[in-house]
């Protein structure tokens, strides 16, 4: 692939003849294309369109590539960053799985544990990487290990750096190569949208597109919704006693009832800016029918709720709301049971903290 006539931001062909098409540039010498010049320059996000690559063409195209592959996944947004047959897409191949934004987990959870977590997940999803490496705070933290592992297993092959949208790919490698002219990342999904090879240290690393993410509503609220989700600072989290019937109404996403709750608990790990609001079970439709978009995450299109009654597996549960982030409850309750809308699609695990 010519790394010339290629956006070394985002890896579309450049193009000066039609400014509403892909790769757009009115210089013809230009590097970037229109669309990564607005967005690293002016932070200009209008032009980002929220394109992810579907799954299936991509991985075929990276099936066909003898590389070691480096899978990257959001420790804040772990079941977001599972891909469906993904050990069935690339059967054979050498993985290596890189997690990032560890710093946003508490620093309570320790590596051993956040270790765990992972292994077990990757185990479940019957991937069987060569190695696990735990990066933090953009990269910086961990690049060496990185660089560690592509070393031992690279054997004389490319690199392709793989993983859903917005799990840090171009992040992690900005920080692995600091002296090359930037890849373009956003906290939109979507951002790099085609292979951008990387000619450094005497071998070729790929960035890739974001393969597309399970179901979400990210496209259903604003922009400004989308940045508040993107935590950039350790999750503080934030804590509610809860007794009788009570229920957690998260944004314009979902309701979590504690039925029958004697000195429950509940600890919320969410980004800053969404919006929990803790209610009488009583009150929580009448709350939840008071559209607001004060709040967080906003949903502005009609949506059906699901109902949902979860089991109680163990003393200690995480629920989680996909793309938002989740919640440990522990204590006595006698049900617990969510709304949510249709697109965040709430499940249960095993508390991790
Ligand atoms: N807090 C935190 N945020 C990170 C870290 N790494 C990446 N991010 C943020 O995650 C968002 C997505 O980063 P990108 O590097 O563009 O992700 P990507 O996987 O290349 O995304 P696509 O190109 O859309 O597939 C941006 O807002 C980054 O700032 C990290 O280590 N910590
Ligand atoms: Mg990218």
């Amino acid at each position: 692939m010519s790394q010339l006539n290629h956006c070394v931001g985002c890896g579309l062909a450049l193009q000066s003849e039609d400014p509403a098409y892909e790769g757009y540039t009115p210089k013809e010498e230009a590097t970037l294309c229109q669309r990564c010049f607005r967005l690293r320059h002016y932070g200009d996000t209008s032009s980002i369109i929220g394109r992810t690559v579907a799954m299936e063409p991509l991985l075929s195209k990276l099936h066909s590539m003898d590389a070691l592959f480096l899978w990257v996944i959001d420790l804040f947004h772990l079941e977001e960053s599972m891909i469906d047959g993904l050990h069935r897409h690339l059967p054979d191949k050498d993985i290596i799985v890189i997690a990032t934004k560890r710093e946003l987990l508490p620093v309570t959870l320790s590596d051993t544990k956040i270790l765990t977590m992972l292994q077990q997940r990757v185990r479940d999803a019957n991937v069987v990487p060569k190695g696990y490496v735990v990066v933090s705070d953009y990269g910086k933290d961990g690049a060496d290990q990185v660089f560690k592992a592509i070393n031992i297993f690279r054997n004389n092959r490319d690199v392709v750096v793989f993983g859903v949208a917005n799990a840090g790919k171009s992040t992690l490698l900005n920080a692995l190569f600091p002296s090359r002219d930037p890849l373009t990342v956003s906290q939109f999904p979507g951002t790099t949208l085609d292979l951008v090879p990387i000619y450094e240290r005497g071998f070729t690393i790929y960035d890739t597109p974001g393969i597309e993410m399970r179901s979400t509503f990210l496209h259903a609220i604003s922009k400004e919704q989308v940045k508040l989700l993107q935590p950039k600072h350790p999750i503080r989290p934030v804590v509610y006693q809860l007794s009788e019937d009570q229920t957690l109404v998260i944004g314009q996403t979902a309701m979590i009832h504690l039925i029958g709750a004697k000195k429950a608990t509940a600890v919320c790990y969410f980004p800053e800016g969404v919006e929990v609001h803790r209610t009488k079970g009583a009150n929580a439709q009448t709350y939840w029918n008071a559209h607001t978009q004060n709040k967080v995450p906003y949903v502005n299109v009609e949506e059906k709720l699901i109902h949902r009654t979860h089991k109680l597996t163990h003393d200690k549960m995480d629920i989680l709301l996909p793309y938002v982030g989740f919640v440990t409850i522990s204590g006595e309750i006698d049900s617990l049971e969510s709304d949510a809308i249709e697109s965040c699609d709430l499940y249960t695990r095993k508390a991790v903290i």
